[in-house]
């Protein structure tokens, strides 16, 4: 919570920029006086096959329907519509793969393939209510995919790339998809690594509930063949391009996505059709101020991430963007990559993470001052609070002082952007997000739900249901009410988890999680996650795991172990033997490290590992990871009262050294 200098810098837009802006002061004050006549009017954007005449029902709070009436494709929307308005030539993406061949996609393109994917599901057996996993690269047949299952009513669940085959099989098992769509393998840092390897693991179980995988073939690289698997190129590619769409009801499952949860298991998000679609397109619309036809836009997020459901795949495309879709990293095959592609199709919107604009500090302003950015005009953050420095660094050096920053707070849950600056109405403040969007209300207070004064740090609360809210977790609609309701139930506030505050001139400032999850460049993972990966290796007994501040990741993980019995005899004779140079210590932590990065995937590699002899638990059993923090965070220690063994600590501290 420590963001909090005062800050009285601010940028107002420029009278040029408030003159052409796609919504006005005035909607802030329309929406609140009746936010269902305004949710009304964002919904009818879109192209409903049967027009919705109730906008809400929240009859059974904290079960919300919205537009349940309405009936619409989400494909059609995205793609359909735009080409019968003749709009087929405008091109929907331009694709840069890693190694440097690139690719354009219109919507007549996109349509074709649609049509051809969703054909070559149906054949695979893929009807409206099932479930379909998702396991690509960033390549453009991942929006093909997402967008083929959202066209039969089938729900995807996109699993990010990134993740190992234990995560998947879980998340394939929880959701019960009968389908998985990869690919043989994925570029990354110029090389070109296996994919399919995880998905013939997580499958292979016979009580597998996947009937067939189909493949994208994108490296070329080796695969081992399974009978249940299907070539893209051999089934996708020969089938009709013909396909009509059918309408679903607003609520239409339309995605799960899972996300950490305070417990190791992950929750399965669900989110359905029309209200979801509504707000991502109304926020992308307005918080980036796109502008058909003319913007070029780029969200660097991944689609395995929900920024990349909302603002790669569902509102840019439903707004007929023209967008540029990359699939490799920032720095391959040199660190001015993504100012080159911005050059390259003169990108005029950039959405990104604030780890990575860290990340462009680091390399240095002389990398992007190599190319031409004069075409961007609007540019965004995502993911985690922006540190001041951070934010007039991308202010300055890829803003070049012209455009407005819009850092958008939301999450998973949230489905779509909630807290934001209007690039041509408010004036931004470095490190904040401003204020909630017209139609969102959000409020902070205190333990008993009471709102706190401005100035005062709390609880970040939404009081009133929004279009895209999450609907429940997949197959445990208890740990939804818990999980989000049960915390202020009396009010009938969403918890969202984060701490806020308002300043005293009404700008609100996200001041990071108040639960277990811990925020490492911009993704969430849970603490106890991954101590459960380490409490599966053999030598560890028990773990606590922390979220430290890291000037690069936002937070880095931080684990401290106490080592089995066996494990610390070992240490010790191998010490023992080959003098006490640490080697020995050094191996098991390494081992460790990875053991979490095989078991979770690689971004849950611990940053460092602690040997411990003891953690510090309170009367209850609970591990105080405050304490813990305050160690990683190299801080005085905190309050220790309520430890249950005050020494503690003080063997964690004068044990430690040096660390990892
Ligand atoms: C979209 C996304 C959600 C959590 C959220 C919060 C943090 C996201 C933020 C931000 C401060 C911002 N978060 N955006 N914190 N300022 N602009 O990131 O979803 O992966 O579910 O994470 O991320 O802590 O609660 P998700």
């Amino acid at each position: 919570m420590d963001n909090l200098s005062v800050e009285d810098r601010t940028f107002p837009p420029s009278a040029e920029f408030a003159a052409q802006a796609n919504l006005g002061e005035e909607a802030y004050q329309r929406a609140a006086d009746d936010p269902e006549a305004f949710w009304a009017e964002q919904a009818r954007h879109l192209n409903w096959a049967t027009p919705f005449t109730q906008v809400l029902d929240w009859s059974e709070k904290p079960h919300a329907r919205w537009f349940a009436d309405g009936t619409l494709n989400v494909a059609e929307n995205c793609v359909d519509r735009h080409v019968r308005d003749g709009y087929g030539d405008t091109v929907a993406f331009h694709f840069e793969g890693e190694p440097g061949d690139s690719r354009s996609v219109t919507y007549a393109d996109l349509l074709v393939e649609v049509s051809r994917a969703a054909n070559a599901l149906t054949s695979l057996g893929v009807q409206a209510g099932d479930r379909v996993a998702i396991y690509l690269p960033m390549i453009p047949e991942a929006i093909v995919a997402m967008l083929a299952c959202a066209r039969l009513g089938a729900a995807h669940s996109v699993i990010f790339g990134g993740f190992s085959a234990e995560a998947l099989r879980s998340r394939i098992g929880d959701a019960q998809a009968r389908l998985v769509i990869t690919s043989d393998g994925q570029f990354r840092r110029g090389r070109a690594v296996s994919l399919k390897a995880a998905v013939d693991e997580a499958v292979a179980a016979p009580d597998s509930p996947v009937e067939h995988v189909l493949v994208v073939r994108r490296t070329g690289i080796d695969v081992a063949w399974t009978d249940k698997d299907v070539w893209w190129h051999e089934l996708v590619d020969t089938q009709s391009d013909r396909h009509e769409a059918q309408p679903f009801p607003a609520e239409q499952p339309l995605f799960i996505l899972y996300t950490s949860g305070t417990t190791g298991k992950p929750k399965g998000i669900l989110h359905t059709s029309g209200g979801y679609l509504t707000q991502a397109a109304y926020t992308h619309r307005v918080v980036f101020d796109h502008k058909p036809g003319q913007d070029v836009y780029w969200c660097t997020a991944d689609i395995g991430w929900v920024t990349g459901h909302s603002y790669i795949v569902y509102g840019p495309l439903a707004n007929r963007v023209t967008q540029v879709i990359y699939e490799g990293t920032p720095n391959t095959p040199h660190e001015g990559r993504h100012w080159e592609i911005v050059d390259k199709y003169e990108v005029s919107i950039y959405y990104t993470a604030p780890t990575l604009i860290r990340t462009f500090m680091k390399w240095g302003a002389e990398i992007p001052e190599r190319y031409d950015l004069s075409s961007l005009r609007v540019l965004g953050s995502v993911g985690e609070p922006i540190n001041p420095e951070a934010w007039m660094w991308y202010r300055q050096t890829i803003g070049h002082d012209r455009c407005p920053i819009v850092d958008t707070w939301w999450q998973t849950e949230t489905g779509a952007i909630m807290i934001s600056p209007l690039p041509g109405v408010t004036a931004t403040k470095p490190g904040s997000a401003m204020r909630p969007l017209p139609g969102i209300s959000a409020v902070v207070v205190n333990d008993e739900g009471v709102p706190v004064g401005d100035g005062e740090g709390g609880y970040l609360v939404v009081d009133k249901p929004w279009p895209a809210m999450l609907r429940t977790i997949w197959g445990d609609d208890e740990r939804y009410v818990d999980t989000y309701w049960s915390r202020f139930a009396a009010q009938g506030y969403y918890f969202a988890g984060d701490g806020a505050k308002y300043d005293t001139d009404g700008a609100l400032w996200l001041l990071g999680r108040v639960d277990d999850v811990m925020n490492i460049s911009g993704h969430r993972i849970s603490t106890t996650e991954v101590e459960s990966a380490l409490v599966a290796h053999p030598s560890v007994a028990e773990a606590a795991v922390v979220g430290a501040s890291d000037p690069m990741t936002g937070q880095g993980i931080v684990a401290f172990v106490i080592l089995r019995g066996a494990a610390v005899q070992a240490a010790e004779d191998a010490a023992e033997r080959d003098g006490d140079d640490g080697s020995a210590a050094k191996a098991l932590i390494d081992e460790l490290r990875a053991h979490v990065a095989k078991q979770i995937g690689p971004i849950a590699r611990p940053r460092q590992i602690m040997v411990v002899a003891e953690l510090p638990k309170t009367r209850s059993g609970k591990i105080m990871r405050r304490l813990l923090r305050d160690v990683a965070e190299n801080r005085e220690l905190g309050d220790v009262t309520t430890l249950q063994d005050s020494a503690v600590m003080n063997m964690i501290t004068s044990g430690l050294g040096g660390g990892s």
